[in-house]
């Protein structure tokens, strides 16, 4: 069993778990997959647009419009979701299980000022399996605390190629992106930071 290189706040960090080629070879299918699903900019509920775009792989793709947050069988302008890539399948298949595979792999990307408040993910119906989280690209300001939005927060930057586990108590615990180093990496020839989060819907 793999080990983290560092815990916060009960989320398991593996830093560097993707190498440059391995990094290279996920952009090139992401490219496939936003091709195919185009990125969207969602708006809230309440109609503020979200800084990041998005888009989703996998079976169901979360979305956000006026009717709220949700998982749904197609995108937006009405085509099914891709697959996940095999590559980010077997990440999930080392560090949360072979068998269950994740119902969704959403993609976000963060262009230059974009970032993402603080947030817990719970629009699945079961909190029992992790979420994986992957960054490629431009460093990330990742900032988390506990399971209420007053509790006590740690931050970490996230680089190319780092990988999250947010699992048991940490599942529910309040996540954000405060900011991004714009520029910081090479991976993306424009600039920018991608970042995927697998997760069984249920
Ligand atoms: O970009 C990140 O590192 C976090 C993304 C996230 O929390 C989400 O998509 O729910
Ligand atoms: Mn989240």
């Amino acid at each position: 069993m793999i080990q983290p290189t560092m815990t916060l706040r009960g989320i398991d960090i593996f830093q560097g778990l993707l190498d440059a080629q391995e990094q290279r070879a996920l952009v090139d299918e992401l490219r496939d997959v936003i091709r195919a699903a185009p990125l969207f900019h969602p708006v809230t509920a309440r109609g503020k647009a979200m800084s990041v775009r998005m888009t989703s792989a996998g079976r169901l793709g979360w979305v956000s419009d006026r009717n709220g947050y949700r998982y749904q069988e197609r995108h937006p302008d009405g085509m099914a979701w891709p697959e996940i890539p095999s590559s980010v399948i077997g990440l999930w298949q080392r560090l949360v299980s072979e068998t269950r595979l994740p119902d969704c792999c959403l993609i976000n990307f963060y262009g230059e000022g974009a970032r993402m408040g603080l947030h817990q993910d719970r629009d699945e119906v079961d909190f029992t399996w992790p979420v994986l989280s992957l960054s490629l690209g431009d460093e990330g300001l990742f900032r988390v605390g506990g399971a209420d939005r007053s509790d006590e927060t740690s931050s970490v930057w996230l680089k190319s190629g780092d990988v999250l586990r947010m699992g048991g108590p940490a599942r529910l615990a309040f996540h954000g992106v405060d900011r991004i180093r714009f520029g910081s990496s090479r991976l993306l020839p424009r600039g920018g930071r991608i970042n995927l989060t697998m997760r069984v819907v249920g």
